[in-house]
């Protein structure tokens, strides 16, 4: 995969990606990172990337002609049109099942705003996505591609070890995620559940994707509508909502 982000902050990027699992993967060479600024295709002596708006209103606008000439060296040098995400609020919000859509790609490029937006026209001459990260406003679009950025590589093959794969996690099944121990047994005089120091691996098993289930009912029930469950894990359910409305004033 390679991900190519147009910005006027490129060390922003560079650097928010470079450590941790996904900073290995880029040494591995199983994902490419390149931050191009934005600033370097401007046509003007001044180096100017944005000007006032048409029509009037507060704040800038950044021009047309520098995004597309970034954008347009990207393609020469893949040799096709890829998708290309614009990051706005006004995009479709972000979430699991398009993280896996996306990591088929080859190379994705993100398109990262600034000021009071970007000239409509060269968006519609390049833009295929347009992605949001959750109902809030942010100043640009680095830190939105970074989020990206980070979930899509979890999803191309080889980024994770088999320790750390993504098969066993939260929004797997649209369940959350059991709660997890270590050393010691007991902090502050609080106990690590018997069950996991029992060695019994199906009733650990049974144990966490009840623990599942619970966490999901407390902190997002909405997701238990499209949970895959048992006859038995439903019955289980159903025993939680019963005790819940029990304890309801
Ligand atoms: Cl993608 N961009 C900006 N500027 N703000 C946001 C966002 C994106 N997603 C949520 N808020």
């Amino acid at each position: 995969m390679h991900y190519h982000v147009l910005t006027l902050f490129p060390e922003m990027i560079t650097g928010g990606l470079g450590t941790s699992i996904i900073g290995r993967a880029m040494e591995q060479g199983i994902i490419e990172l390149t931050a191009t600024n934005i600033r370097d295709y401007s046509t003007n002596k001044h180096m100017k990337v944005d000007d006032y708006p048409y029509g009037g209103g507060a704040g800038m606008v950044m021009q047309a002609e520098p995004v597309y000439g970034a954008y347009c060296d990207v393609v020469k040098k893949i040799g096709y049109k890829p998708r290309v995400i614009y990051l706005t609020p006004q995009g479709k919000v972000f979430n699991q099942s398009m993280v896996e859509e996306l990591a088929k790609e080859k190379d994705l490029v993100f398109l990262c705003g600034h000021y009071e937006g970007i000239d409509e026209r060269v968006l519609e001459e390049i833009v295929t996505d347009y992605v949001s990260i959750g109902d809030y406003v942010l100043t640009g679009g680095e830190l939105p591609s970074m989020v990206m950025i980070d979930a899509i590589s979890r999803f191309v093959p080889g980024v994770l070890s088999n320790e750390e794969s993504a098969q066993f996690e939260s929004f797997q099944d649209n369940l959350l995620e059991y709660p997890q121990y270590s050393r010691p047994a007991e902090w502050m005089g609080k106990r690590v559940p018997e069950v996991l120091l029992s060695g019994h691996h199906a009733n650990i098993e049974k144990w966490r994707r009840e623990q599942s289930i619970q966490r999901t009912l407390e902190r997002r029930p909405e997701l238990l509508e499209n949970a895959v469950l048992s006859k038995k894990e439903k019955n289980y359910l159903e025993k939680l909502k019963k005790e819940k409305y029990s304890h309801e004033c």
